[in-house]
């Protein structure tokens, strides 16, 4: 990615996933922000000259997919990942037999003690594939990949959904569902 799609992105990323504040932004309730209200701004606080197309540009490009238009692009939010309250409004889903969980060697004593905990986020991120969840697992140091009996806890009543980027989300993950690989 351009080096000022990745600063936008970044910025993007605190504004509608942490602190809107930061440049004076406000949310609704479902992470939506006025996609207007949003370029003026990051524009008044940084020197990024985002514009319509330069915010559809980073949408369409982002490695992740990590935000999305409403249908007449008139707002714009996180598809995941907050820490704000909000409510993303997604139907459960039932997952496949088994999910992953990328994390770093050093949380292992304490999530195999207490279950993944959804920390400062709204909830505990899963991937489908082991690929995915190694990159995660190593963005907090050497990389260890889980694996969830993600269809069993969903038998048993635990909720899941797909975040429209494609990441598995749920509450918690008790400590008898996951297996060290
Ligand atoms: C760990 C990125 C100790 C957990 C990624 C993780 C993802 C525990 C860390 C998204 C624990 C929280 C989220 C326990 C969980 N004891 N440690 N009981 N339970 N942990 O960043 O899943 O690039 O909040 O294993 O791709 O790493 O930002 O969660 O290591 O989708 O778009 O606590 O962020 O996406 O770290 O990553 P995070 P995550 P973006």
């Amino acid at each position: 990615m351009k080096d000022n799609l990745k600063h936008i992105s970044k910025l993007m990323s605190l504004v509608l996933r942490h602190k809107p504040e930061t440049i004076g932004l406000k949310l609704d309730e479902n992470g939506w922000a006025d996609t207007m209200k949003l370029i003026e701004k990051m524009n008044s606080n940084y020197n990024y000259g985002v514009d319509i197309s330069l915010l559809e540009e980073v949408v369409t490009t982002n490695d992740k997919k990590r935000f999305s238009f409403n249908d007449d692009k008139t707002k714009i939010r996180a598809n995941q990942g907050h820490s704000l309250d909000i409510e993303l409004n997604l139907e459960p889903v039932t997952p496949p037999d088994i999910l992953y969980h990328g994390t770093a060697v050093h949380f292992l004593d304490s999530i195999l003690k207490n279950g993944l905990q959804k920390q400062s986020r709204q909830h505990v991120h899963l991937s489908a594939t082991e690929e995915t969840a190694k990159a995660v697992g190593s963005r907090h140091g050497k990389p260890v990949i889980l694996t969830i009996r993600a269809k069993e806890m969903s038998a048993k009543g635990y909720l899941f959904f797909l975040s429209a980027n494609q990441v598995w989300l749920t509450e918690q993950v008790p400590v008898e569902y996951i297996c060290r690989e």
